[in-house]
């Protein structure tokens, strides 16, 4: 070989050489799995910052959104990531009350009453969420919350009592324990498995939000949705610690940046979208209704029941955001 073809040769290697592995180059994709369907406004959301993520780094990191639970279900999602199996995904917090109490807060009944309440209330449990996840190797990209939670049933509620016996649908531990104080029987699935248990009449009832009810067609099955107001709970975005600091400097300031403008248009478009969703459950044939005073005070003291056995589980870093909270 001549020398010149030597160099040239040598040129061309060096230079698929830096493409291929300086990282300056290097495009990064990114799974993220979430539970629940493409046309629910959390994923909507998630599809806006993977775009915005895309565009601040011209392409560099590509988020692939997989929802429905189509790549892991909702409540493996965390451990999926945990694990590195996804780089990154949208876990539905209270859904992990069982590792630590402190994810359970924001579905416990009746502590925050509406969307400046919740807010409030994430402001405060904030740092002693974020401190848990980083020390499973999570890091907390944005959090969004849920719709109001009311209650589905087939039949009229005109109490607490009238859930007895039913089979409600639970999907983590606070709903499983609102179950056992009205004397229901749970049956646990998540969202994406909501319509078919409906269909065949596995499920009667159910707490969740109106965009839920709204995926999962409820008045199919359901004829009454009672506005109760219970709890705003919330899913939050995490990344991999790992795959996070793999990034250079300029990508992991965008995915930053990127998550707080989804945080916030989050909490608009879930305050902004209720009152379509529950619109959309009436036109569909179902009873949008305040409940009976008699039906909110008895779900009040089961409220009360679940945030004094709360208390005592959460310990002082638990008393201490409800005290902030209270103030
Ligand atoms: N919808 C999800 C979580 C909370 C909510 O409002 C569900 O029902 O599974």
């Amino acid at each position: 070989m001549n020398k010149q073809l030597m160099r040239k040769l040598t040129i061309v290697a060096a230079v698929a050489l830096a493409t291929t592995f300086n990282p300056a180059f290097a495009q990064v994709k990114w799974d993220l799995p979430s539970g629940y369907p493409p046309g629910n406004f959390h994923t909507e959301n998630l599809q806006q910052f993977a775009n915005d993520v895309d565009k601040a780094t011209n392409g560099k990191l590509k988020i692939t959104i997989h929802s429905n639970g189509s790549l892991f279900k909702a409540n493996e999602i965390k451990r999926a990531v945990q694990g590195g199996q996804a780089q990154t995904g949208e876990i539905f917090l209270s859904n992990f009350g069982n590792e630590d109490p402190i994810f359970a807060l924001d579905a416990v009944p009746f502590i925050a009453n509406g969307y400046a309440d919740a807010k409030k209330l994430w402001q405060l449990s904030k740092p002693a969420t974020e401190t848990r996840l980083n020390k499973q190797g999570l890091k907390v990209l944005y959090s969004v919350a849920w719709q109001p939670g009311g209650i589905y049933s087939v039949k009229p509620l005109n109490s607490a009592a009238d859930l007895k016996g039913s089979k409600w649908r639970a999907y983590n531990a606070v709903s499983g324990r609102i179950a056992e104080l009205v004397g229901a029987q749970p049956v646990t699935i998540q969202a994406a498995e909501l319509s078919q248990a409906l269909a065949t009449g596995a499920v009667e009832t159910f707490a969740t939000s109106s965009a839920t009810g709204y995926d999962s067609k409820a008045w199919e099955q359901v004829k009454y949705f009672y506005e109760i107001n219970m709890s705003l709970p919330k899913n939050l975005v995490i990344v991999n610690q790992q795959a996070f600091l793999a990034l250079d400097k300029p990508t992991q300031d965008a995915v930053v940046k990127a998550a707080a403008a989804a945080e916030e248009r989050g909490w608009t478009s879930s305050e902004d979208k209720n009152k379509w969703y529950l619109e959309q459950l009436a036109k569909n044939g179902m009873k949008v209704e305040k409940p009976s005073v008699k039906f909110q005070t008895d779900l009040k003291k089961i409220g009360d029941t679940m945030l004094n056995e709360w208390l005592k589980q959460a310990g002082a870093d638990g008393k201490a955001i409800i005290d902030a909270y209270r103030k």
